[in-house]
């Protein structure tokens, strides 16, 4: 039966895509991107970090970078020894794991002096579902990369749907 087989396909489909879907794309900082004296933590305040979602560091080329460190490194703005920094300008982080994150800029005293830190708490989504009020937090913070993914993706989900149909 044609009729059955695009409709597990379509279901399939959306089992994969759904989450994607979802998932949100931040540009820390939003439109000022990775830099100095900015305040990372108010710009991280009110927003929900959940597993999947991605960080965006925007920056000029060569003029930051970008390193994860643990707690200590966060407060002392020190890079573990055998760590690579992100440097293309336009570094994206999926957040794969629950819990605390920390990111700084290694540059000069960018993180000293500059305050260019940001610490964020990644929710686990299984844990956080079942508790999550129907509170309109979430109209505070669409994001222009949100829109886009979810665009992009309705696009791609339409084009498949209307491709299994006219098969
Ligand atoms: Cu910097």
């Amino acid at each position: 039966m044609a009729f059955s087989n695009h409709y597990v396909l379509f279901i399939a489909i959306v089992a994969i895509l759904v989450p994607s879907i979802t998932a949100v794309e931040y540009v820390v900082g939003d439109e000022k991107g990775w830099t100095i004296n900015f305040d990372y933590q108010a710009w991280a305040q009110g927003k929900e970090f959940h597993v999947g979602d991605k960080l965006v560091f925007k920056y000029p080329e060569r003029a930051h970078n970008v390193f994860k460190v643990d707690g200590v490194g966060f407060k002392q703005c020190a890079p573990p020894a055998d760590a690579a920094a992100l440097t293309t300008g336009n570094d994206v982080i999926t957040l794969t794991t629950p819990g605390r994150k920390w990111y700084i800029c290694g540059v000069a005293q960018h993180c000293q002096v500059g305050n260019q830190k940001l610490f964020i708490t990644v929710l686990d989504d299984d844990l956080a579902s079942p508790t999550i009020s129907p509170s309109p937090t979430k109209e505070d913070q669409p994001s222009r990369a949100t829109t886009i993914t979810t665009t992009t993706f309705g696009f791609i989900i339409t084009t498949l749907l209307l491709g299994l149909l006219f098969a």
